[in-house]
């Protein structure tokens, strides 16, 4: 503990050490000088971390780990235990590096918003254990994406989801993909667009909990259904597996239904709530047609519908909220709090069945906390997130404390405590919140890193840290650094994913694709030009496009090539068009040619010894 943080224990009780804890992680770390080692602190522990995460020339990684990026809008990938990182995929921020937000597709896809708020992957599961196809990620603004990882690309942007605002619990999959859930953090009045005077917040104002259905061949998500509910801020969520699957569940903080200082006026009462979702109930409800429509979608609201939504009492403002791998119990950790609570699964059902309930929230029947509860475990301050191992084993991250809590599922025990660098947020085991998670590694996603690499100045990375979990005590292995901002994490046995090497020509079903350099070339109807182009190791084909200022030009580009890793690009000076085709691939992007002169274009991508010669020239001929 560092003496700041001593200074404000000797200064009073728990709260206040909390309340300020939370404010020293995040404004005044413990400087460099203290527990640089943090873990590691013999030479031979070091030379037994640096054995067990050194992936020699040539090897690789047993385990895929996908980081969300936070405001940057990408999903980072690394390789675990070497934490490499392999690449970046970007999602909602338009990405150069792969021509990403520049052709039609994807600024479609984008639909001009050029960030989103990354939080959550989710890869998609087949009976609770990820099975390598798809990752979806969130976003604040209402949206959700996901990414086929046959190519590491992102296929579709499902949203702005209509009447959800500030879009944080998301993205979690239920044990088969049926759905990716969401809930709004920042309740308003519904449809979008209503307008309410802020002092009628706790009426007026509305949450909501979203089901968006998953296709099961193709991963195309489209409206599911919503549940209203009163204005709570929707935090984290997590889907029910084996005997608790057909549930979900999601924490809230500011029961207190409060407007203003929320720092201060959402932390009033001593409970907040995870909310329990039967989502079957909700789903055969919608299909009874139970359902109204707001803003064009189909929302439950469970005065009329009752059944479908119980509130779980938990510790004053939950933040993570995680469901054993069997399903038994449900994690909820209350930030402001030295515990962690499990409910038991069973005991919630027992009283559902029994109606053992303390009262309800605009009709949605609260249960009694004393009656679901198994454990408050104490595994220090500032619990958020819970991630599992294979043998009854939890972590949770401890941000005030800045340390992982190792305990035991059922005994309850606290057995192994380790420090984090600094002012740990999520964290992500090895497919740990699967049904079958592997132990091995753990990773801490840190808030903040410095003193720990060559500054950069001001603003410094962010530290994932690569903890050892295969033996009793944990151990710090590596120091990884990413970009701002790390929330979770998932990590995927590598043998799962089976990424192709081409877009094979067979697929191509793009219908401006060309696979002959006979057929590029030029052609105009009225003011629109439509130039088919080839690109293939040396040359672009057609070399020159000649059109007249004021023209809509439309530029189909294939890549023909079948090798892996000969991508081509075609950079276009002073258009701000930069287009990267991979090999099989066609890309078409429209712009209109308002500036006249004569504007080289070229590849982007080193594709051969002749790579410099791969270019040409748009001529944009004058008006009059
Ligand atoms: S959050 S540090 Cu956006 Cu997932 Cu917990
Ligand atoms: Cu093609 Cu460089």
């Amino acid at each position: 503990m560092n003496d700041r943080k001593k200074s404000i224990l000797s200064w009073g009780g728990l709260a206040a050490l909390v309340v300020a804890g939370l404010l020293v992680g995040r404004c005044a770390p413990s400087g460099p000088k203290a527990a640089k080692k943090g873990g590691a602190e013999t030479k031979s522990d070091v030379a037994v971390a640096a054995m067990k995460t050194y992936v020699a020339p040539g090897d690789l990684d047993e385990y895929y780990f996908f980081a969300s990026g936070g405001h940057s809008g990408q999903l980072y990938v690394y390789g675990v235990p070497s934490m490499r990182h392999l690449a970046t995929i970007p999602v909602f921020t338009p990405y150069p590096a792969t021509g990403y937000g520049f052709d039609d597709e994807t600024k479609a896809m984008l639909g001009g918003l050029t960030w989103g708020d990354v939080h959550h992957p989710a890869l998609s599961e087949t009976n609770g254990d990820y099975d390598g196809r798809w990752i979806f990620v969130n976003e604040m603004n209402g949206r959700v994406a996901r990414i086929d990882l046959r190519d590491f690309k992102t296929k579709q942007i499902f949203g702005p989801v209509p009447n959800v605002s500030g879009n944080h619990g998301s993205s979690f999959v239920t044990p088969n993909t049926e759905y990716t859930m969401m809930a709004s953090r920042f309740s308003i009045p519904i449809p979008k667009g209503k307008v309410a005077p802020i002092d009628k917040y706790a009426s007026d104002y509305k949450g909501v909990v979203v089901a968006v259905k998953v296709d099961p061949k193709s991963g195309e998500m489209s409206n599911g259904w919503q549940i209203m509910t009163p204005p709570f801020n929707w935090d984290l969520g997590d889907a029910g597996k084996k005997v608790s699957d057909g549930w979900m569940f999601w924490t809230c903080y500011n029961a207190e239904r409060a407007t203003g200082k929320l720092e201060v006026t959402s932390a009033q009462r001593d409970r907040d709530y995870i909310a329990a979702i039967d989502w079957r109930a909700a789903e055969k409800a919608v299909a009874e047609g139970k359902a109204d429509m707001v803003g064009g979608v189909k929302v439950l609201d469970p005065k009329k519908v009752p059944g479908i939504i119980y509130l779980l009492p938990c510790g004053k403002s939950p933040h993570g909220v995680d469901v054993s791998p069997d399903g038994k119990y449900i994690i909820g950790s209350g930030k402001l709090q030295g515990v962690t609570t499990a409910f038991n699964f069973e005991k919630v059902q027992t009283a559902i069945k029994n109606k053992d309930f303390s009262g309800d929230e605009d009709g949605i029947p609260v249960l009694k906390y004393e009656s679901i509860k198994d454990a408050e475990v104490a595994v220090g301050l500032g619990p958020l997130h819970t991630q599992f191992g294979p043998d009854g084993m939890a972590y949770t991250s401890l941000f005030v404390d800045s340390a992982i809590a190792k305990w035991k599922l059922g005994t309850w025990e606290v057995v192994d405590k380790i420090p984090m660098s600094y002012s740990i947020g999520h964290l992500c085991a090895a497919e740990g919140d699967t049904v079958s998670p592997d132990g091995k590694y753990l990773v801490g996603l840190n808030k903040l890193s410095h003193g720990r690499h060559l500054s950069v100045g001001p603003s410094q990375p962010e530290s994932s840290q690569l903890v050892d979990i295969s033996e009793e005590k944990m151990k710090l292995l590596y120091d990884a650094f990413t970009e701002p901002e790390p929330h979770y994490a998932q990590m995927v046995k590598a043998d799962k994913v089976k990424p192709i090497e081409v877009y094979p020509k067979e697929e191509n079903k793009n219908p401006l694709a060309i696979w002959d350099i006979k057929d590029a070339g030029v052609t105009r109807q009225g003011t629109n030009v439509l130039a088919k182009v080839v690109l293939v190791r040396s040359t672009i084909t057609p070399q020159a496009i000649e059109v007249n200022q004021g023209d809509t030009v439309k530029v189909a580009l294939t890549n023909i090539e079948q090798t892996t890793d000969e991508l081509h690009g075609f950079g276009l000076l002073d258009y701000n068009i930069n287009i990267v085709c991979d090999p099989g691939e066609t890309k078409v992007v429209t712009f209109k040619a308002d500036k006249p002169g004569v504007f080289p274009y070229y590849c982007t991508n080193f594709c051969s010894a002749l790579h410099q010669e791969m270019q040409g020239y748009l001529i944009v001929k004058p008006k009059g």
